[in-house]
């Protein structure tokens, strides 16, 4: 038995599923997890000493790497100081005044996680319009807030149905499902629901169903939906970013939205969350305005001293980007040719990159359901057993970090060219 194997065995004994988070439990490729003890750069150590190369990097926060030497240096005097005091510091001004230049927004305001990013931007969006109604894509993942774990009702122009058990129907009964890439699904839930929708949330680059991008035109389309229906546009960047782009997906493709959200890199490893966007907005939030939020965490000068010292770099060096971009292009172009005999499709963004196994292009939730998941394990395993560590679902992205090597994508390429051809990965 593996020393990963008695964790798990210990961990399900007293945690759910064994874990504080369901993905790591590797149900949906049939595997215990491998319990990890240390990172470095682009790789990882598992507690029975296998060394992997890190495409997950803690689900995209460490865009540096691990222990980048920064953010250690900067959590390591933070915390000299002491690790929290529910006041505000100065470190939580810095780092305001740092997102608004980055993104372009006007005022943010910190939180812990993604998910209460993304419910405090829900709970504005409806103080700030009057009305309670939201659109989300089926497919599309914004965190555990009831309002998001919703799924399309059975009128496909109202209210959703819960898609967890604990979320109460009336709460469902507000959100509604369109379809990702897919603008008239957008404009006829509008429609149906002329002056009620509050807001439409979207990732800009879809990567909880795997990576979808945007196709031409629909978040442009968005934009002008929501213009014309007095409608707020979020975008939830809790993935995109600082990930795309320094002022992450409204600088790269150009659409500003009226909230945005953000997590993971934000806090550089910690856990940090944030949302903002327009100063009108903004101050309608408390102590100002009628819109209640609150965090005693919120703001943790540990927190901020680990988020701060990565944006900082990111800020100041934009060839990380290009470095990104040029190494995900690598491997998508690698992986293609690797898996050119079988029924595959490579979608990346940047670094974000999903590998489905079907036949047809993914540009909708539909067509990344239909993915072999039986192919997928296989690709899973084969590559945790050839020393890559990556997403363990195939509704999932591959995170490539500054610290991964032109050397290192070429391993993964060549580790993805043997599982379906070689006899000990069949
Ligand atoms: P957190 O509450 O996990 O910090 O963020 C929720 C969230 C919000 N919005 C988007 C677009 C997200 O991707 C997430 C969380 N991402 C998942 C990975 N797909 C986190 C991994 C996990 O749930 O363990």
């Amino acid at each position: 038995m593996t020393r990963s194997e008695q964790l798990f065995e210990a961990a399900q004994k007293v945690m759910p599923g064994g874990v504080n988070s369901p993905v790591r439990a590797c149900r949906s490729v049939g595997t215990y997890p491998r319990f990890l003890d240390r990172g470095l750069g682009s790789h990882v150590w598992d507690v029975d000493g296998k060394e992997y190369i890190d495409l997950i990097g803690s689900w995209g926060p460490l865009i540096l790497g691990h222990c980048c030497d920064a953010v250690e240096q900067a959590v390591g005097e933070a915390i000299r100081k002491g690790l929290s005091f529910g006041a505000p510091t100065a470190a939580e001004v810095d780092m305001a005044e740092l997102v608004c230049e980055m993104t372009g927004i006007d005022m943010v305001r910190m939180v812990n996680s993604g998910t209460e990013a993304v419910m405090s931007a829900l709970r504005l969006a409806r103080g700030a319009t009057g009305r309670s109604k939201i659109i989300k894509f089926a497919g599309c993942y914004h965190g555990h807030t009831d309002a998001m774990l919703v799924k399309a009702g059975s009128g496909a122009l109202t209210g959703g149905a819960p898609d967890s058990a604990g979320v109460p129907a009336e709460i469902a009964g507000d959100t509604l499902t369109a379809s990702y890439n897919d603008l008239p699904s957008v404009e006829a839930l509008l429609k149906a629901n002329s002056g009620q929708v509050a807001a439409v949330i979207v990732e800009p680059v879809a990567a909880n169903m795997g990576v979808v991008p945007p196709q031409p035109g629909f978040l442009e389309g968005l934009r002008r939906l929501c213009d014309e229906n007095g409608t707020l546009l979020i975008f939830d960047e809790v993935i995109t970013g600082f990930r795309l782009a320094p002022g992450g997906a409204q600088e790269y493709y150009g659409v500003r939205a009226d909230l945005v959200t953000y997590g993971k890199i934000i806090g550089g490893g910690m856990p940090v969350g944030a949302y903002g966007g327009s100063r009108k907005l903004m101050e309608q939030v408390a102590p100002l305005g009628p819109v209640y939020q609150a965090g005693t965490l919120s703001g943790n000068p540990v927190a901020m001293a680990a988020g701060l010292a990565q944006l900082r770099i990111l800020k100041s060096t934009p060839e990380i980007y290009e470095n990104l971009d040029r190494r995900g292009a690598m491997l998508e172009k690698g992986l293609k040719q690797a898996l050119s005999g079988i029924p595959a499709q490579v979608n990346r963004v940047g670094s974000l990159l999903t590998v489905f196994f079907t036949e047809s292009p993914v540009t909708s939730y539909d067509a990344a359901r239909s993915s072999d998941l039986t192919q997928f394990r296989r690709w899973y395993l084969g590559l945790l057993e050839q020393g890559i560590y990556s997403a363990p679902s195939q509704f999932e992205a591959m995170f490539l970090c500054n610290a991964h090597t032109d050397a290192e994508i070429q391993r993964i390429i060549d580790c993805a060219g043997k599982i379906f051809w070689q006899e000990e990965y069949l």
